[in-house]
């Protein structure tokens, strides 16, 4: 059993696809250890996506991360963290493979719908950052 961090960002929320992505996850076998609603702000979106610090695209992404409320999910199964990216797709949509969440609704490589660890130390980190031990319990 494997557990990974998921975000529905930005541009899933506000075009209504939450029940879709949600749905589409459970149909996959996940279970949803842990879900909740927020919005970031600029820190905190920094805070999260701190390995990209360095990155030319982190003032965007982080800006574009705070512009609105995300879902932020704990999926959990086995080799949860692999399959959540091959459920995704290529970070950008245009590259995605068909049936993917990138491929069907991502807009850009930025505003691309969904987020997903891509490995076993940064989903722990990830995971930890929004829920707490006592959340993920049951
Ligand atoms: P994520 O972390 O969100 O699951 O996506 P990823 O692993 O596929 O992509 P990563 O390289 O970690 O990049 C994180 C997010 O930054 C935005 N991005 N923009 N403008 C660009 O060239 C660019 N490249 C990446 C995307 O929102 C990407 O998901
Ligand atoms: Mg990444």
């Amino acid at each position: 059993m494997e557990r990974t961090l998921s975000i529905i960002k930005p541009d899933g929320v506000q075009r209504n696809l939450v029940g879709t992505i949600v749905g589409r996850f459970e149909s996959e076998g996940f279970r949803i250890a842990g879900m909740k609603r927020l919005w970031l702000s600029k820190k905190e979106a920094e805070a999260f996506y701190a390995m990209h610090k360095d990155r030319p695209f982190f003032d965007s992404l982080t800006s574009y991360m705070s512009s609105g409320p995300v879902v932020v999910m704990v999926l959990e199964g086995p080799n949860a963290i692999q399959r959540n990216r091959d459920i995704m797709g290529d970070t950008n949509p245009a590259q995605a493979a068909e049936g993917t969440i990138r491929k069907e609704y991502g807009l850009d490589v930025e505003k691309n719908t969904v987020h997903g660890s891509d490995k076993p130390e940064t989903a722990a980190k990830e995971i930890a950052f929004f829920f707490s031990e006592l959340e993920l319990m049951r």
